[in-house]
């Protein structure tokens, strides 16, 4: 039985130096990325049994990605290896003030986005304590929706935990859309993540993180709702309590996955009953993402661990 599953989109990131500029460029660089696969990476990475299943083409641009989750230590018995369809891309221009990172995707149909519920194998993926979605996957196609639909009602049924990103994403669909699809999906689920931004922009909320995060308790009814809070940390909400934890102090090298490591490290805390814990590892992980090259967090229990004192040490 793993800790955590996850499907979604896996995709491979190309891209540009900074100050580069895309329209010009000579040279990408490539890595793995995907939300949902940047999950399980930095939970594989801090020990945890976790698998991810989605669609991927049976060429070397698919083992590529696969290689790289394998590495991390991702189960991947359930991936879909598929002869149709392709491997989806996105494309990234660092932020460069006045720029603010820019993202391209090419993705579409996608081994990924081919997927439809019959395609997923569901004992595999339910064989979980707990199950992770993002609402990046239910605009890909009306496969991916019926998919994320299916899998919150299995998981419901088989009382398999639910925890669920936000992750809204302007280039797939419009706050409203995301607003009405995700809502009904995350009733009374187990964790919830959205972004202050997300929080806005979907929801129309705004004032103080405390009222912000009550709020989207009221709308989802879900046990716990953390929202990412930027440099300002993180906050969570449990129905009774709220819970801050501030952000680590971090050099940024590369913004993408960030909050996958906010998610993946609330997750490893939730897992032992510990949120004080999750949001600690969640905002070193987060911090970790950034100041690394790639969405893929690398690290190891015992770096996570020292971040963790280091930054609960004052010196007298
Ligand atoms: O959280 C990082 C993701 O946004 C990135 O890996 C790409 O999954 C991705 C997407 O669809 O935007």
């Amino acid at each position: 039985r793993f800790d955590v599953t996850t499907t979604g989109e896996a995709m491979l990131r190309l891209s540009v130096p900074v100050g580069v500029r895309l329209e010009t460029a000579d040279r990408l660089d490539m890595r793995p990325g995907g939300a949902e696969a940047n999950l399980a990476v930095a939970l594989a990475r801090l020990g945890r049994r976790s698998a991810w299943v989605g669609g991927l083409p049976k060429n070397p641009l698919g083992r590529n990605l696969a290689n790289h989750l394998r590495v991390a230590g991702v189960d991947l018995e359930g991936v879909v290896w598929s002869n149709e369809g392709r491997m989806g891309t996105y494309y990234v221009e660092f932020a460069a003030p006045p720029r603010a990172t820019q993202v391209i995707y090419d993705r579409a149909n996608s081994c990924a986005a081919r997927l439809t519920p019959g395609d997923i194998p569901w004992d595999y993926l339910l064989d979980t304590r707990l199950i992770h979605l993002t609402g990046i996957t239910p605009p890909l196609s009306p496969g991916c929706k019926a998919i994320v639909e299916e899998a919150v009602r299995r998981a419901r049924q088989q009382g398999v935990a639910i925890s669920f990103d936000v992750n809204f994403r302007s280039k797939l669909w419009t706050p409203q859309e995301a607003a009405e699809t995700i809502v009904p999906l995350v009733q009374e689920i187990d964790l919830f993540f959205c972004g202050r931004g997300d929080a806005r922009n979907l929801f129309g909320l705004d004032g103080p993180p405390e009222e912000m995060v009550q709020r989207l308790a009221e709308i989802t009814h879900a046990r716990l709702v953390v929202m990412s809070l930027a440099e300002a940390g993180v906050l969570a909400f449990d129905g009774q309590d709220f819970h801050h934890e501030p952000a680590q102090p971090v050099q940024i090298i590369d913004r993408p996955g960030a909050g996958d490591g906010l998610a993946a490290g609330v997750i490893h805390g939730w897992l032992d009953g510990d949120l004080r814990r999750g949001l600690q590892t969640g905002v070193v992980l987060a911090a970790l993402a950034l100041s690394q090259h790639g969405d893929m967090i690398v690290t190891t229990p015992e770096e996570v661990e020292s971040l963790i004192q280091a930054s609960h040490t004052t010196l007298v």
